[in-house]
């Protein structure tokens, strides 16, 4: 029976926690009633009647939803339609996406740099030790009296950013920021939440763990000259298809910016509040962040405009850098997040008189050129501790809150009946992660109102992410039916093992399609290959896959709710 079951039956092929909202869409199905059965078996044990046809302006598709929420016994169950076609397996369960939230946090041990992946940890997709990075050139781009072009530096770990290899600080901000605001946002779930990673024995929760291994890479692209941070680790130009061992290519700091320095500010403030509850583990550790947070926060101060531009840098020195560029080119909202963190951490005044221009201003969705959301979201967090704030509180409380208003309105009213599918402005490159982020947005909203409304609502982003969508895909590799096989990832391309490393969510249909690669359709919400050469769609990247960590992870917390 699973080889008839039809993509056109699109639901979260994970499944469902027992007592929560259970949606699928239904394309070009027939009128009248479905039924849920166990995979083998054409009995009943749910039946109920599709709604009404409904055609999507964007993909031409005429949409049915089969709602069956009242079906709340566990098991293991297909969708019939009642034209007699089959959607995949799936589960309702409690728990049921345990699995996916472990899953997508181990993607970060398997993208960390500068170590081996012994058989223990990584399975089939153990690797040797690939760039060591204890040999990187300052660029000339970066040059000063102190660390001349050419000098040498040791900053070996930290994530690879993507399916590249290489660490850009400004995409490693709001990363960090997504996972440590997970663990604020929930310690009690963060500190049972173990995967299998050489730390897990330790006392520290694996999620600080993880992010413990790119924060040591973070701190060795401070100048201790000036407190200026590099904006990246990189090649001149991308690593071919081959896997870490392989390369030989040189690696460069580049010029030292201000979004890197106000980011590099934001996560280490984070992290010195964070890791100063664990002093016997890491000891002195939490100082040194502080440190480190306050210096780079003092040259973002000195150098309020040195922005990236990698074009400009292209045309006065030498070797040309042709890898991501992350060249944000307004650093307001950096430096606010940055001021929050700090605020919170510190608690000194000039911090808070530093974020006062922005804490009245509209909120709006995080992204890696977009993060001031993040400082609400920590200032919303310790809001009872700060009476300085009293008075602004309500109204950047109300903006926290209308931002999830403005996700959520009218998402039951559309085909997919998902926040995402809600306006095709929400497909860009990385597409899923601005599903992800809303997710958050309305899991933030929950948090500070109680109203379970938006956890019903985010919940539907997690099911768009897992199949709810008009490609049919779950966008996370390894969990679902239809999941993506051909990642733009070099560690999934190039070691030979024809399944790609599991837990990664891939960048998502982006009408944009930069990348020149054949796409199956060209609108908003199918504009996705499945295709290596697509890393305008199918890529993976850090700044993706943290959101849908704190996206599942909080579900699997809430579930109860
Ligand atoms: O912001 C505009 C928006 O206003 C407009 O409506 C929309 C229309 O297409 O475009 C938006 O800008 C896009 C931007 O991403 C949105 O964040 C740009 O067109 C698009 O080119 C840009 O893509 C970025 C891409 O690098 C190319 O620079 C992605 O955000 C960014 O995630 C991606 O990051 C790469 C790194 O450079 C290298 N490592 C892999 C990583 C993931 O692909
Ligand atoms: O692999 C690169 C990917 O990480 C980037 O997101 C993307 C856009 O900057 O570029 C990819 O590299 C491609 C390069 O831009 C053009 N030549 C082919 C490369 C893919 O192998």
């Amino acid at each position: 029976l699973a080889q008839n079951a039809t993509d056109s039956i699109r639901l979260n092929q994970v499944g469902f926690y027992p007592k929560a909202p259970k949606v699928a869409a239904l394309v070009g199905a027939k009128p009248g009633k479905f039924s849920i059965t166990a995979p083998n078996s054409a009995r009943p044990l749910f039946t109920g009647t599709t709604s009404a046809e409904q055609h999507s302006q964007v993909t031409g598709e005429n949409v049915r939803v089969a709602d069956f929420s009242a079906f709340t016994t566990p098991g293991t169950y297909v969708l019939r339609d009642a034209g007699g076609r089959v959607s995949y397996a799936f589960k309702i369960q409690p728990r049921v996406h345990e699995g996916v939230a472990r899953a997508a946090l181990k993607s970060y041990y398997y993208q960390r740099v500068s170590t081996p992946l012994p058989a223990q940890y990584a399975g089939r997709w153990s690797r040797p030790l690939g760039h060591p990075d204890t040999q990187v050139m300052v660029h000339a781009s970066a040059a000063t009296t102190q660390r001349p072009a050419g000098t040498v530096l040791s900053a070996p770990r930290g994530w690879y950013d993507a399916g590249d290899y290489n660490k850009y600080i400004v995409n490693s901000g709001i990363t960090m920021g997504t996972l440590f605001s997970l663990y604020e946002d929930f310690p009690e779930y963060c500190s049972k939440f173990r995967e299998e990673v050489p730390e897990s024995a330790n006392a520290l929760p694996d999620v600080l763990d993880e992010a413990l291994w790119n924060l040591r890479w973070m701190l060795t692209m401070q100048d201790p000259n000036d407190g200026g941070v590099y904006h990246k680790l990189t090649n001149a130009a991308f690593d071919g298809m081959e896997m870490p061992v392989q390369t030989t290519k040189p690696r460069y700091v580049v010029q030292k910016s201000t979004a890197a320095a106000l980011d590099f500010a934001a996560v280490t403030a984070q992290a010195s509040r964070i890791l100063k509850q664990f002093p016997r583990q890491l000891p002195g550790l939490a100082d040194s962040c502080l440190q480190a947070s306050v210096r780079a926060w003092q040259w973002a101060q000195a150098n309020p405009q040195v922005l990236y531009r990698q074009a400009e840098i292209n045309k006065q020195v030498d070797p040309d850098i042709s890898t991501g560029e992350y060249g944000d080119q307004d650093v307001r909202d950096e430096q606010l997040w940055a001021a929050a963190e700090l605020y919170v951490t510190t608690r000194q005044p000039q911090y808070y008189q530093a974020l006062q221009p922005a804490l009245t201003e509209a909120a709006k969705l995080p992204s890696w050129n977009q993060v001031q959301e993040l400082g609400y979201y920590t200032l919303a967090r310790f809001q009872s501790q700060l009476p300085a704030m009293a008075q602004q509180w309500p109204t950047m409380r109300k903006n926290i809150l209308a931002l999830a208003d403005e996700v959520k309105a009218g998402y039951e009213q559309q085909p997919y009946q998902t926040a995402m599918t809600k306006s095709t402005a929400n497909f860009i490159w990385g597409s899923n992660a601005t599903a992800a982020n809303q997710g958050i947005a309305l899991i933030q909203a929950y948090r500070l109102s109680g109203d379970k409304q938006y956890l019903r609502c985010a919940l539907t982003n997690l099911d768009y992410l897992l199949g709810r969508n008009a490609t049919g895909y779950s966008f996370v590799t390894g969990y679902g039916t239809k999941t993506p096989q051909h990642p733009h990832h070099r560690l999934s391309e190039a070691d030979g093992i024809a399944q790609p490393l599991p837990g990664f969510l891939v960048g998502g249909p982006n009408p944009g399609r930069q990348d020149g690669c054949q796409y199956p359709f060209k609108d908003a919400e199918r504009a996705y290959a499945d295709a290596v050469c697509s890393y305008a769609s199918n890529e993976v990247a850090i700044n993706w896959n943290a959101p849908l960590v704190y996206l599942v992870v909080a579900m699997e917390a809430l579930q109860d709710k």
